[in-house]
């Protein structure tokens, strides 16, 4: 309890760094600050313009903006609080909340949200979903400005998990698509409510079919402890190594590790590439389904190294 306030107030003020430390950082300085700062980052395209807010522990909140109207969304906003102050900050209206799935950690803040700025409509694919003005399903359609967002329908981690995919029409720009705790970079979610066959549908069928260059927004930074997970699979995959150590630089810094693309993701996601061989063999079957099941249940008691 106290980590967490300690965190949340860190993230709050946002600034920890040059003005409260005249003298570098000792050593255990250093490690206090890299595990409580995360950096805020921005993806600009002509198109959109998402903000990437990091909350809680190791949560994102994403403010997804149409340049166009200016009319902004905001996915699973946790720390209501944070996500006022970056509408103000970027000047935008905000009309739309889209929730991925009913969990604390993504649809706890909506309740407060509502309150604090009036007449949002909040998407969401189950009525555990606090405040819940639109119940979607697969394939369901609206706009947020001039953006297209799309609902795919990715039942496991939760019954009514909904990732959302955004395009702009005749955009030359790479869509988004928002994951919430289905699709990690270099991992996927727990099966609390599902199956290895719905976690197969979710990652290859439909995740899998969306354009490769799709920018994948998820709802966790887990991308370090998946990618030695990854490693444990796939020892000789170089593009597990590359990316790890890319990974903890952008760590080191404070910084995200999101975006990855879906095309990237079949490179170095044990859950995306549960058809190749090298992960077949680990988990002891040509099975693509039973494979999904086993590298998932051994993730679950996976004691992650510390190097
Ligand atoms: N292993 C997680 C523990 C928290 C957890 O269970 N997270 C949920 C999402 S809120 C999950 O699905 N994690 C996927 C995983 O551990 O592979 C961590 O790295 O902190
Ligand atoms: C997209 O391009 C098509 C074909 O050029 C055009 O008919 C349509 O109006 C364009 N849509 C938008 C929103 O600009
Ligand atoms: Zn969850
Ligand atoms: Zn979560």
């Amino acid at each position: 309890m106290l980590f967490r306030s300690l965190v949340a107030s860190a993230c709050t003020l946002g600034v920890f760094g040059a003005a409260t430390y005249k003298f570098a950082p000792t050593k255990v300085q250093a490690a206090f600050l890299q595990s409580i700062v995360r950096k805020s980052a921005l993806v600009e395209q002509s198109d959109m313009r998402i903000e990437l807010l990091p909350a809680l522990t190791d949560n994102y909140m994403y403010l997804l903006i149409d340049e166009d109207t200016k009319e902004a969304a905001i996915v699973d906003p946790v720390e209501p609080n944070k996500v006022v102050e970056a509408v103000k900050k970027h000047g935008v209206k905000l009309k739309t909340v889209l929730t991925t799935h009913h969990h604390w950690d993504h649809a706890g803040g909506n309740e407060k949200l509502v309150k604090l700025v009036p007449g949002l409509t909040v998407y969401g694919g189950d009525d555990r979903v606090g405040a819940l003005t639109k119940k979607v399903t697969h394939y369901n359609t609206f706009k947020v400005g001039s953006l297209n967002v799309k609902c795919l329908f990715t039942p496991c981690h939760t019954t009514g998990h909904i990732c959302y995919f955004v395009t702009k029409e005749n955009s030359s720009e790479p869509p988004a698509v928002f994951t919430g705790d289905t699709l990690f970079v270099a991992g996927c979610g727990k099966f609390f409510e599902g199956t290895a066959d719905e976690m197969y549908k979710a990652l290859i069928d439909i995740l899998g079919r969306l354009p490769p260059e799709t920018r994948v927004y998820c709802g966790h930074e887990y991308t370090i402890n998946n990618l030695k997970f990854a490693r444990h699979v796939e020892p000789g995959n170089e593009a597990i190594r590359k990316k790890l150590a890319w990974a903890k630089e952008k760590y080191d810094n404070g910084e995200p590790t999101i975006p990855s693309t879906v095309a990237d993701e079949f490179t170095f996601n044990p859950f995306m590439r549960v058809r190749e061989k090298s992960v077949q063999e680990h988990a002891g079957t040509s099975n693509p389904i039973e494979t999904m099941r086993v590298i998932r249940k051994e993730k679950d008691g996976f004691r992650v190294p510390k190097d």
